[in-house]
């Protein structure tokens, strides 16, 4: 039997579980609205009809509840202002649907995700030292340089997305950050294969799961914790795409992104994707690290009620490859189209985690006709596909533009978050956007 109890649960409860839980930004019914896109537009806020999903109220056009706090811009050395803060301490920012417009996102317009402080920018980049350590033959302290001369180097454009990426779109709220889609970009990183490193360390056969460290140091300034620090079977570990990287787009890795050095590990959660790189211990057993066990990167193999409390130590699982999803960059939510616009082109891009996007559609009816988008090919494995299409709107007025993919298995964006969880992993509904033409 449900009760209110249950399903208030969840969602009121506090805790000091790291990883994407710990943000203490106050929920914003943001995602619902235009209001914020066509502020950013320079429209009058109100213009347009609220695009509501789960506010039938909203809906109807009555009013809603004003959000205590709409979204914040995001002020910091080198990066666009049009990504939104999700919190300050630590320091969080997505980038709105929108603003991945570009085929490899610059750096000004990459998401930011820390679950700690940010550590002290070093001066002798070249010098900073990795260590391999655990259940290898040779344990290793590499420094940057000979990172840069004892391994050949690749560069791969790929996906970095954060576990909690359309955390936002889950009823009841999900413990922690409220990213709608925009916590995830596609760079090009260049660096050296954590495969290659870790078979000159040369991996016992006890080798069996990695754990990554990194020099932030955690929120509460303890010294005895870690930021976060996951880990993953040694399997994922020796894909050829694992990289250890010291660039993004062809610059020195910026300080905020993890440099001098980070991990990429692509199609899995981004907190995976160790910054300030320092430590990689190999182990024999699954890594206990901050950040793993309990609801952290976990999802249930068996669903449960949505708002209802579990530990996650029964029927939940370490998710491990992201879930197909899609979005559409152009035009921006809450755009404004001259009368008797009836062509409208749009742009966007689509990923799927370990998977590969087989098509991307798009619709005007709130799903009654699908129409098939182009897909570019992507670069490499991991890259995000590109996709432009046209659409033919029947008339002027208010249309929602949904955009759906489709993953190689044949698994789709489902139209609302699925499979509840605590600390909200995975949810990837297809992307809503509202246009108005005259
Ligand atoms: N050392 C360290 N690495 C980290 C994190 C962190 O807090 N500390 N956050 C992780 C998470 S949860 C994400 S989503 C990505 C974000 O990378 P970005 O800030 O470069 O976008 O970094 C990951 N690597
Ligand atoms: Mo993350």
């Amino acid at each position: 039997m449900l009760n209110e109890a249950d399903l208030r649960d969840g969602a009121a409860a506090t805790d000091a579980v790291p990883a994407e839980g710990n943000s203490d930004t106050p929920r914003t019914s943001r995602r619902l609205l235009l209001g914020g896109s066509l502020a950013a537009l320079g429209l009058a806020a109100g213009g347009l009809p609220r695009l509501s999903v789960t506010s039938p109220a909203a809906a109807q056009g009555a009013p809603a509840a004003a959000p205590a706090k709409g979204p914040q811009p995001f002020d910091y050395p080198g990066k666009d202002k049009g990504l939104t803060l999700l919190g300050d301490r630590p320091l969080v920012a997505e980038t709105p649907e929108n603003l991945l417009d570009d085929d490899t996102t610059p750096i000004s317009k990459f998401f930011v995700r820390n679950n700690g402080q940010i550590p002290e920018p070093v001066k002798d980049v070249d010098g900073w030292q990795l260590k391999i350590e655990g259940e290898v033959d040779k344990p290793l302290t590499l420094t940057v340089k000979e990172l840069k001369s004892r391994f050949t180097p690749h560069t791969f454009r790929m996906v970095l997305e954060c576990g909690g990426n359309g955390r936002s779109f889950y009823t009841p709220a999900a413990r922690g950050n409220q990213w709608t889609n925009g916590g995830a970009g596609c760079a090009e990183w260049t660096g050296v294969r954590l495969a290659d490193v870790l078979k000159a360390a040369g991996l016992k056969s006890s080798a069996k799961f990695t754990g990554h460290y990194g020099a932030d140091p955690h929120l509460s300034g303890d010294t005895a914790k870690d930021a976060v620090s996951r880990g993953m079977p040694i399997e994922k570990a020796l894909e050829p795409h694992c990289l250890i990287v010291w660039a993004m787009n062809g610059e020195p890795l910026p300080h905020i992104h993890g440099g001098p050095l980070r991990l990429v590990v692509p199609g899995w959660p981004a907190s995976l994707s160790s910054k300030w790189l320092n430590r990689i211990l190999v182990r024999a057993t699954p890594h206990d690290g901050q950040g793993m066990g309990g609801t952290s990167y976990r999802v249930p193999t068996v669903p449960i009620v949505p708002g209802s409390n579990a530990d996650g130590k029964t029927n939940f699982t370490d998710l491990t490859s992201m879930p197909v999803r899609s979005i559409i960059s152009a035009p921006a939510n809450g755009a404004r189209l001259p009368a008797a616009t009836r062509e409208v082109a749009l742009r966007g891009a689509a990923w799927a985690g370990d998977h590969e996007v087989a098509k991307v559609e798009v619709s005007f009816d709130a799903g009654q006709r699908w129409h098939a988008m182009t897909l570019a090919k992507p670069k490499n494995r991991y890259d995000w596909v590109r996709w432009t299409g046209k659409i033919t709107l029947p008339s002027d007025g208010y249309f929602e533009l949904w955009a759906r993919a489709t993953d190689s298995r044949g698994v789709a964006q489902p139209h609302v978050a699925t499979n509840w969880n605590p600390q909200g992993y995975g949810s990837n509904p297809l992307h809503r956007i509202a246009v108005l033409v005259g």
